[in-house]
């Protein structure tokens, strides 16, 4: 028996190794939804698809998707990344991981790929923690919370992503959770049909490490804490973007704008300084 999306899985490497009711799985299977909904358009073809990571639970993505794939050093996805859409423009070019990999170690690269509107889809699974090295406190774990390296609660103010891309006018910031897996599938299409940077937050769960420390008895109570603190917005304002653990979570496409992306940029001035 097959999947329907089992082509885009290299089968081989299975069974992953992402703990039982991992938000991450929710995530990747949006994301070949999407992908699926394109290639069955006839917008892009299987081969037109690379995909690329560094190191972390969410970036072990690249291990099982049957696309061209690399899986870089920690940090380093979004710059090979880049070096990959220049050479191949044709390419659709995803980077996906985890908020420690994209916003901690490599949010230099984050922030300068925006600048540059560089044409890339970046999918951020925002658990909020460290989950590969056992619960370290990360850029976004949200204040007061404990975690393996704030063990009287976190006193760090967390980094606002959307707040960040958006100052840089990214061309397409969203905002998803894995308690709403069809605006997962639904904003990573918009993504792949956008040109520069498209990047997406996708709000997830870490029950084996974070869910313990947050008290949280098994996954489907994670979950349900999570629903519940989620609220999808039409147009979402900016200023509703922070993140406090409790309160209410803003989920939406938060800026779309039109800005020449990097590749266009960069291949217009070959053409014009490079001729014969
Ligand atoms: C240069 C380097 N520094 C640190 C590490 C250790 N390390 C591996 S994964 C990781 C963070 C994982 O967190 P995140 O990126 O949020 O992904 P998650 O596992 O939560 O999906 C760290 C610090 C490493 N592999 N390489
Ligand atoms: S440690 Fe956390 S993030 Fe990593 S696979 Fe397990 S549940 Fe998922």
């Amino acid at each position: 028996m097959s999947h329907p999306l089992d082509r885009y899985l290299r089968t081989d490497r299975l069974p992953h190794i992402w703990c039982p009711g991992c938000g991450i799985g929710i995530v990747v299977s949006a994301m070949l939804r999407a992908i699926d909904k394109h290639i069955s358009e006839g917008h892009f073809s299987h081969d037109d698809v690379a995909v690329v990571s560094g190191i972390g639970c969410a970036a072990r993505a690249t291990l099982y998707l049957n696309f061209d794939s690399a899986h870089v050093i920690h940090g380093r996805a979004i710059p090979f990344a880049i070096g990959l859409k220049l050479v191949k423009p044709r390419l659709k070019v995803i980077v996906i991981g985890g908020d420690g990999d994209i916003a901690a170690i490599g949010g230099n690269h984050l922030l300068h790929a925006a600048r540059r509107n560089v044409d890339l889809t970046v999918i951020m699974v925002n658990n909020m923690i460290y989950g590969m090295t056992g619960g370290q406190v990360a850029p976004t774990t949200p204040p007061t919370i404990y975690t393996t390296t704030t063990p009287y609660g976190n006193y760090e103010y967390p980094i606002n992503v959307i707040k960040l891309l958006s100052a840089l006018n990214t061309n397409y910031v969203a905002r998803a959770s894995i308690t709403h897996p069809h605006l997962i599938e639904r904003y990573i299409y918009k993504a792949l049909s956008i040109e520069g940077l498209a990047f997406i937050e996708v709000l997830s769960t870490c029950p084996e490490v974070f869910g313990r420390h947050l008290g949280f008895k098994n996954a489907v109570e994670f979950f349900n804490k999570l629903k519940e603190m989620v609220r999808p917005y039409e147009k979402p304002p900016i200023e509703r973007s922070d993140i406090v653990w409790g309160n209410e979570i803003v989920i939406g496409e938060y800026v779309i704008n039109n800005r020449e992306g990097f590749v266009r940029s960069v291949y217009k001035s070959l053409n014009k300084w490079c001729k014969g």
